[in-house]
């Protein structure tokens, strides 16, 4: 362990909704990758480089990861970060008192596609007996060990957040819900908590729902497609939703329209429930939107008692993709002052 590690301080000061409460801050592969830089040798590093960190000098209270490919026992993610270094990281991560989410954008168990292949075949899946269902069974134990080989490295309770089969409301993912039943998509939930909690998995447990459509666009219509997809009280400890600002200052009006109506959805479920609420995933790509942390990021979290927020990846390979400014970047002040206000 590099004693740099041990002295890094965690950020934990971004927006604040009420005194007591504050918003952690997350950002996916942030130690792994940049946007022009990147450590994906399956090797151990000495040091820890972080995208939040080269800009505001601290590290993110918490770092996402995602577990596609561990089903395949593969040794790198669906992104290319190799299992040896999510481990490691996870583990400095823990040792600093910060927290990790992990999602997984696992294969078509029918096809053997990747998540966006929507082949259906959830409920062939779900039936006992089938070759889906034991592909499946395989491939939800393999994930699950992967998992507990990081949730081993919690330092402290509640440091690991599993964000299982998110964004059911779209219509991108096989487990979405234009390919299964609200029922299905529940029965997937409760397989994959009994598999990860007879591995012996110890984490706290998400739900996202992307964009809500099923209903009308009133706020029970969003609530009630939160609800009528909602895996139960004994699976889910955190309630949270994922939502895109697209393009520039042009998109504001359209992602506060349908992050108020999401992240309301989310909250209102999470008071009926006596759950926790959190903005699971989002972002500006590119940041294109001016001051879009500041001005727009901020006040919604002002607005909610979101425990904490992710933004995506900084992609190394894929220039236009990334949602924390890179230094010199011309949002990079704005970003810099939304971690420091409040
Ligand atoms: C998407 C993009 C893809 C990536 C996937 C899983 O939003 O970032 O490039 O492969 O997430 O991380």
């Amino acid at each position: 362990m590099n004693k740099l590690l041990l002295t890094l301080p965690l950020l934990g000061l971004v927006a604040c909704n009420t005194p007591q409460q504050r918003c952690l801050f997350g950002h996916q592969d942030d130690v792994v990758y940049g946007h022009d830089w990147q450590r994906l040798a399956d090797s151990t590093y000495n040091d820890t480089r972080s995208s939040v960190c080269d800009l505001t000098g601290h590290m993110p209270d918490l770092i996402g990861f995602d577990l596609g490919g561990a089903e395949l026992c593969r040794s790198r993610n669906l992104d290319s970060v190799p299992f040896n270094r999510m481990l490691e990281e996870s583990r400095r991560q823990f040792l600093r008192g910060g927290k990790v989410t992990l999602s997984f954008h696992m294969r078509n168990p029918l096809t053997l596609g990747n998540s966006w292949d929507t082949t259906s075949c959830l409920s062939e899946a779900l039936r006992p007996g089938s070759a889906v269902h034991d592909t499946l069974a395989c491939w939800l134990v393999r994930t699950a060990q992967m998992a507990r080989r990081i949730s081993d490295l919690q330092t402290a309770e509640g440091q690991l957040i599993l964000r299982a089969w998110h964004e059911q409301s779209g219509n991108w993912f096989w487990w979405c819900r234009d390919f299964a039943s609200a029922d299905e998509y529940k029965a997937l939930w409760a397989w994959t908590r009994h598999v990860f909690d007879s591995v012996g998995v110890r984490a706290d447990w998400a739900y996202s729902p992307d964009r809500l459509t099923l209903y009308d666009n009133t706020p029970e219509g969003a609530l009630r497609e939160t609800r009528e997809w909602y895996p139960g009280d004994e699976y889910v400890d955190i309630i949270g939703t994922d939502c895109y600002h697209f393009g520039g200052a042009e998109g504001t009006a359209d992602y506060l329209h349908r992050a108020h109506r999401q992240l309301g959805a989310a909250y209102a479920l999470a008071q009926e429930r006596g759950k926790r609420l959190a903005f699971t995933e989002t972002g500006n790509e590119g940041i294109r939107c001016p001051q879009w942390y500041t001005s727009v990021l901020l006040p919604l979290l002002r607005e909610y008692p979101v425990e904490y927020v992710l933004v995506w990846r900084n992609a190394w390979d894929i220039p236009t993709h990334y949602y924390v400014p890179i230094p010199g970047h011309p949002e990079a002040d704005d970003f810099i002052r939304f971690m420091t206000s409040y």
